[in-house]
């Protein structure tokens, strides 16, 4: 049995580090995608990380193009083609460019790979997930969104640093949409298998969500220019290798719901169990009725970005 093949669409920030980290985990041969302007930027960066191979011993090869034949079979593809945020801007603002990009990509992925477990990053990440499957029409348990690994991870780690133990020992989740109005459960929260609320007051605790709900907007401050990438391609990583080693890991992913949460019809952030077969099982909590309403609210904006896409694909 070769090995497998991940292609990622996109080679920018978040491109680069999602080789590295494929590379360095061993997860399968990388082609990286970007469009014909950028061919010598991707081939440059894939050329670079092989040649760390000597360094770090990795078995796998590096490819950079922007032929969409090259990608003909990828196992796994991880997109973040489109444009990130710069200071002031909200994700939100990025949807009428990066509509059109992913909708062009869905097209190449559907006639190029059309067995691939398919994680969409692009931002506005919650309706430009939505809109890859519906151009793909890809069955929902191979297309989700990578975004509640990210804020969970977030807020986790403003957990650990808060309390000063061990991030491992930290375990939460964050639902709904990808944007200001996400749900951390801090009522679900536990340090080794302590409540958080338990060890943290309500105001510590409604400071680290704010902190989480914004975390993606702290960090385009401080940048200046464009956004996070290390956390959100560690992030995707996670997914991918959770379904390329059939690890059927619990993690909160952008999933496409019909029924569940009694929402039908849109991606929003829950947890599911990832494996050889994809999304193989979206996970419910019962929430109270305080939780119902964040996610709700979470829901509805969602719906406005997910309108505007519906009317131009
Ligand atoms: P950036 O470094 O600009 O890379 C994007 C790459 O996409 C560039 O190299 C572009 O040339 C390329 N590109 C543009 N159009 C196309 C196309 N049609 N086909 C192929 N490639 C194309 O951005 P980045 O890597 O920092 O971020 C990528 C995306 O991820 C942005 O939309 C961000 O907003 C988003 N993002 C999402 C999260 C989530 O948690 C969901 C976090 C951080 C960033």
């Amino acid at each position: 049995m070769g090995r497998k093949k991940i292609a990622l669409i996109g080679g920018g920030q978040i491109g680069g580090i999602l080789a590295l980290l494929c590379a360095q985990k061993q997860l399968g041969d990388v082609v990286m995608l970007d469009i014909p302007k950028m061919e010598g930027t991707v081939k440059g960066k894939m050329l670079d990380i092989t040649e760390s191979r000597g360094v770090g011993g990795y078995d796998v090869t590096l490819e950079g193009t922007s032929d969409y034949a090259d990608i003909a079979g990828a196992d796994v593809v991880i997109i973040t083609a489109g444009l990130p945020r710069k200071p002031g801007m909200s994700r939100d603002d990025l949807l009428d460019i990066n509509v059109g990009i992913i909708a062009n990509v869905a097209k190449e992925v559907r006639k190029n790979c059309p067995k691939a477990f398919c994680v969409i990053i692009t931002n506005p990440l919650d309706s430009m997930v939505y809109t890859f499957r519906k151009v793909t029409g890809f069955s929902k348990n191979m297309v989700c969104g990578m975004a509640g690994v990210l804020d969970t991870s977030r807020f986790r780690s403003f957990i650990a640093m808060e309390l000063n133990v061990s991030i491992e020992d930290v375990a939460a989740t964050v639902l709904g949409g990808h944007g200001p109005t996400m749900v951390p459960l801090p009522r679900l929260t536990t340090v080794g298998g302590v409540p958080l609320m338990d060890l943290m007051d309500a105001n510590t605790i409604e400071a680290i969500s704010k902190r989480t709900r914004e975390a993606g907007t702290e960090i385009v401050k401080l940048l200046g220019n464009g956004s996070a990438f290390f956390s959100p391609a560690a992030s995707a990583i996670s997914m991918a290798e959770s379904y390329l080693k059939d690890r059927k890991r619990v993690l909160p992913v952008a999933a496409f719901l019909e029924g569940e949460y009694g929402i039908d019809g849109y991606y929003l952030g829950v947890p599911a169990i990832i494996g050889s077969s994809g999304v193989e099982k979206i996970l419910e909590i019962s929430l109270n009725d305080a939780e119902k309403t964040l996610l709700n609210n979470s829901l509805e904006a969602v719906k406005t970005a997910v309108g505007e896409v519906d009317s131009r694909i």
